[in-house]
């Protein structure tokens, strides 16, 4: 036998459980503990979106030309479906969900997860399904087809005849990640609920636990629709239903109501922790609190229930009577509010501060600046006039992708480099975070930005060859694509080697506030030595207050008293 007592000092090592090993093997278990989740959580999202990245490059490619010569245009629906649904489905969400696997219990002061177990299944199901999806290639008739919206009556068409064929797998692996996700869900609104550190009121929470709050109770209050939606279009392809099938007295836009239903507000669940992470790195780099702290912790409650008003915005061009138009068009106007509220609230933070223009501090600027130019062209695109104009053209690519990739992609890079140290406790080379953001920013607007008059002028989406007179913009956007496909290499280079042999950055390299920061880098199993007793909020930069008791430290929070 092997004996597994073992000595407090090899428990701040950081073993996952007594006698796991304490090296990288760690991250190939079962592990329980949320820290180890959260990385497994960012790895396996980060390889499906090089995946997912790859084929928005052969996509790119095929556009570069107006003829469709590169691939077949079957496989080419095939990219642009796999594509959006492994940024959706395994990358965006997985990651953020590491994300805020790794932070909440330590920004709250928790030992763990409620539910630790329920928290590495919820892990494990993602590269199952993820799996399922990509085996679709394998399968007679290729992948699912139908992008990732999967709207009958095209998605329940069965043209090979099998049961096993690349929408079934589609399904069945959305499913999954549903279920997964769901399972999350009450995971992280239960730790937040039940497991704050003594003096941890809702108002001294950071603001990322409340965007992180916001979001999951979307994933409950949503989920159930999709997944729901889901197993109707399985039942109709399988076994015969008519759900969606008009022709034997079934209706396919209920199916796009269930479905927007929850995507709608699922985008929120993206890009909320985003925000709530941009409300974290702005304060340290620019040394001042959180400006309207309260307002920008409630916002994202608002943000919550407004966007599950929302959904018919994706349906004015889908047969959808005015009076409903009508209401939309005001709901979605309405997310403007409290959207706004917090960039208001972002730049009063940095407004006199001294700011340090980290890699983490850019990537945050840089999505904050997108996120401002795609929030710009949603409300054109949720006025019902202007949106019936541009309806299923490139200019609806562009907002989007400046949401996804502009804001939400920048933001999470802006989040693992303020977290790197401490998750690994090394530092990051400065100098190739900074290329990497060069590289990203130009990217973004080099591809992006002229899809928009792409789209004006009326160039649809989902097609493989167009119109020779788009061909000026498809060649800036697809150098611009490829731009982005080389910036993610100084990331990995950067990441892959201070991960190895990076500096050692201490406990606090970044004189943070923040309970997680109190704790050592990388923290031990069960984070902290003593729970903390919470005794201010997080955002106390030029106030000199502890925040928390007994804290002897407050040395390595504020600036040096020369400065
Ligand atoms: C270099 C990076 C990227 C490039 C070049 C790219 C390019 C494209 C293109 C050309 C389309 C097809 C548009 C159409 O015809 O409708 C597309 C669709 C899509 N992309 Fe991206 N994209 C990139 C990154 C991302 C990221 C990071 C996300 C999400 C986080 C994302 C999410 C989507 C989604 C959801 C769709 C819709 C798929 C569908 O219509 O079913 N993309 N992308
Ligand atoms: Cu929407």
């Amino acid at each position: 036998m092997t004996n597994i007592s073992i000595s407090p000092d090899e428990i701040t090592r950081g073993q996952p459980y007594p006698g796991a090993p304490d090296n990288w093997k760690r991250f190939f278990t079962f592990s329980t503990d949320h820290k180890v989740i959260g990385i497994q959580y960012i790895v396996t999202a980060f390889f499906f979106f090089l995946v997912g990245g790859a084929m928005a490059m052969v996509i790119r490619s095929e556009l570069l030309t107006p003829e469709a010569d590169l691939v077949d245009r079957t496989v080419y629906n095939a990219l642009f479906t796999l594509h959006g649904s492994l940024m959706i489905f395994f990358w965006t969400f997985p990651v953020l969900v590491g994300l805020a696997n790794y932070l909440v219990p330590l920004m709250i002061g928790a030992r763990d997860m409620a539910f630790p177990r329920l928290n590495a299944i919820s892990f494990w199901m993602i590269p199952v399904a993820a799996t399922l999806m990509l085996a679709s290639f394998l399968v007679p008739g290729g992948p699912a087809q139908s992008g990732w919206w999967s709207y009958p009556p095209q998605s329940i068409q069965n043209p090979t005849g099998n049961i096993i064929n690349g929408q079934v797998l589609w399904i069945l692996s959305v499913a999954i990640n549903g279920v997964s996700s769901i399972m999350g869900g009450v995971n992280f609104v239960t730790t937040i609920f039940r497991m704050r550190a003594p003096g941890m009121t809702w108002f001294r929470m950071p603001a990322f636990c409340w965007a992180v709050l916001a979001a999951q109770l979307i994933q409950l209050y949503g989920l159930p629709a999709l997944t729901g939606g889901a197993i109707m279009l399985l039942l109709d392809i399988t076994i015969g239903t008519s759900f969606f099938r008009p022709e034997n007295g079934g209706n396919p836009v209920v199916y796009q109501h269930f479905f927007w239903f929850y995507s709608h507000p699922a985008v929120y669940v993206m890009v909320l922790p985003v925000f709530g992470m941009f409300s974290e790195v702005l304060p340290v780099h620019a040394r001042k609190p959180l400006f309207g702290y309260r307002v920008i912790a409630v916002s994202s409650v608002v943000i919550t229930v407004i966007s599950g008003c929302v959904w018919v915005h994706h349906m004015f061009a889908s047969a959808t009577p005015p009076w409903m138009r009508m209401f939309f068009m005001v709901t979605t106007m309405l997310v403007a509010v409290p959207s706004g509220i917090k960039v208001f609230g972002w730049v009063a933070t940095i407004w006199g501060g001294k700011i340090r223009f980290t890699t983490p501090m850019l990537f945050a600027l840089g999505g904050i600046s997108n996120w401002v130019f795609a929030g710009i062209t949603g409300i054109f695109l949720g006025s019902v006039p202007i949106d019936l104009h541009v309806h299923n053209t490139y200019f609806v690519v562009g907002h989007f992708h400046y949401v996804l990739y502009g804001t939400i992609v920048m933001g999470i890079y802006a989040g693992i480099y303020h977290w790197f140290p401490k998750m690994t406790g090394r530092m990051y080379y400065e100098g190739l975070g900074k290329l990497h953001f060069a590289l990203t920013y130009i990217g973004v607007q080099a591809i992006f930005l002229p899809m928009h008059p792409l789209g004006l002028q009326g160039m649809p989406r989902r097609v493989a060859s167009y119109d020779p007179e788009f061909i000026y913009w498809n060649v800036i956007a697809s150098l611009g694509g490829f731009l982005l496909g080389v910036s993610v290499l100084p990331f990995i280079l950067n990441i892959v080697s201070s991960w190895i042999r990076g500096p050692k950055a201490g406990n606090n390299p970044w004189r943070a506030y923040g309970l997680e920061w109190l704790t050592t880098s990388p923290p031990p199993v069960e984070n902290f030595e003593e729970i903390p007793v919470v005794v201010s909020g997080p955002y106390g930069y030029g106030k000199n207050q502890p925040l928390v008791a007994n804290q002897a430290r407050l040395g390595t929070i504020e600036e040096p008293a020369t400065s």
